[in-house]
């Protein structure tokens, strides 16, 4: 065990440093209170053995600072002192200590005490373990009772397959509170405890339908899905949490950037396509919560998935389709089918800005597909590109005539495919 020694007396560090070296154990020394709590800022220790009497910050006052600044973390304070009054004792006690010892100390007292101590330790170690567990048993965080981050996953996962099936929108929100660091390090660590506790029930005054979804994601990072919502949903539901926590208004008198507490807010909205999955979406909302840290704080950013261009690619072979999706994803949102009659239905439903299609199919039913989406108004202007295994010169020129504007030879180059479908879209 690391045992911090907190002793002004030179003779006594010197005695107490040894014993502490008999029984097995590593010594780090402060001689004073405030030097105790600098070095606790940047070393944590096992058990700390404390004098009383000390010039500036007496052993008393020491450990209360030290038992609020560890919050929840206990570790055993000793008392070594001289005064041997009962009313000592009492504030001693009183101010954390566990355990008091007057002056003169045996090796053998001492020793003794810290093997006590250390067995009080290790059960706390056992305690936190099986908490740890139990808590990873439960499908809530423990401080704030709103989902763990393993529930919320599955949760979400259930939600976005069926807002697959549906083809209906679906966003997420990343929330990161601003400067907590330095809130705990003002306030200490159990007031951080209790203001994440007040912004959970701020984001859940903001949350208004059962099907929302909110989940404690990290320490001080809180996470959102809003099934059913588009991105200007999302950034609406977003913006009222910003309101919200202004209105709650806990005082953070140390941030740099406000006077209260405030939250940066990463959204990305998509409407469901075979192409993305729900991690992806949770990465978008990532970028854009650091976007939204990186350009002042309290703020959110949405990223509208739907924004970019959709391509549908129609292809029999599993290889190219394969290929294109790692080519285009995820600059473009892609909608993959090897069926020319599902693409005629996907076309109609969601209007692709681009068709990627297999020359085998176009040369059986895909030609009947093109056709027909050159008949429709509603399809008929979309840019259809051939993929082809034999030269794209031996293709018939009328192919213009039913929408086919350009060729593609296999194996597909990337940079090829790139530059063509920019050029048709835009
Ligand atoms: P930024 O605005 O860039 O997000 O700064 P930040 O200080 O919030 O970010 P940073 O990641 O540096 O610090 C997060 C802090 O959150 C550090 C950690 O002590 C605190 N924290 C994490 N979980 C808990 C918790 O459960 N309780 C308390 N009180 N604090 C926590
Ligand atoms: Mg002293
Ligand atoms: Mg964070
Ligand atoms: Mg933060």
């Amino acid at each position: 065990m690391k045992i911090l020694l907190v002793e002004d007396s030179a003779t006594l560090r010197y005695a107490m440093r040894n014993y502490i070296l008999e029984a097995g154990h590593t010594p780090l020394i402060a001689q004073s209170g405030e030097a105790a709590l600098q070095m606790l800022e940047t070393t944590p220790v096992d058990m700390i053995i404390m004098d009383v009497e000390m010039p500036g910050l007496n052993g008393f006052e020491t450990t209360r600072l030290i038992r609020e600044w560890l919050g929840g973390h206990w570790i055993p304070i000793i008392f070594v002192t001289g005064r041997n009054e009962d009313e000592s004792y009492r504030e001693g006690i009183e101010a954390g200590g566990d355990d008091y010892l007057i002056k003169p100390v045996s090796a053998m007292i001492i020793k003794a005490k810290i093997r006590a101590m250390e067995r009080i330790t290790e059960m706390r170690d056992q305690l936190n373990h099986l908490n740890a567990e139990l808590e990873a048993l439960s499908q809530l965080d423990s401080l704030t009772q709103i989902y763990n981050r393993r529930t919320f996953n599955e949760m979400a996962q259930q939600q976005w397959l069926l807002a697959a099936r549906q083809q209906k929108p679906i966003s997420v929100l990343m929330i990161d509170v601003d400067h907590f660091k330095l809130y705990n390090d003002h306030y200490g660590h159990p007031a951080g405890d209790t203001c994440l506790k007040k912004i959970t029930q701020a984001i859940r005054d903001c949350l208004n339908r059962p099907i929302d979804l909110i989940g404690r994601y990290g320490g001080e990072e809180f996470i959102v899905l809003l099934p059913e919502a588009d991105s200007v949903g999302a950034m609406h539901v977003a913006q009222s949490i910003n309101a919200a926590l202004e209105k709650v208004d806990l005082r953070h008198e140390v941030s740099p950037t406000h006077k209260c507490v405030t939250v940066s807010i990463g959204g990305a909205s998509c409407v469901q396509t075979l192409s993305y999955s729900l991690e992806e979406l949770i990465k978008r909302a990532d970028r854009a919560l650091y976007k939204a840290k990186h350009t002042g704080r309290n703020r959110a950013l949405v990223d509208d998935i739907a924004v970019h261009k959709t391509i549908l690619v129609v292809e029999q072979d599993t290889e190219a389709t394969k290929t294109l999706l790692q080519m285009l994803t995820p600059q473009y949102n892609i909608l993959y089918t090897e069926n020319a009659e599902e693409a005629l239905d996907i076309c109609l439903d969601i209007h692709p800005d681009a068709i990627i299609l297999d020359a085998n199919i176009a040369d059986e039913n895909g030609e009947r597909l093109c056709r027909q989406l050159a008949r429709n108004p509603k399809t008929h202007a979309i840019p259809i590109v051939l993929t082809s295994e034999t030269s794209c010169n031996t293709r018939p020129v009328s192919d213009s005539s039913i929408g086919i504007r350009g060729c593609l030879e296999k194996p597909l180059s990337k940079e090829s495919v790139l530059q063509k479908i920019q050029f048709l879209i835009n």
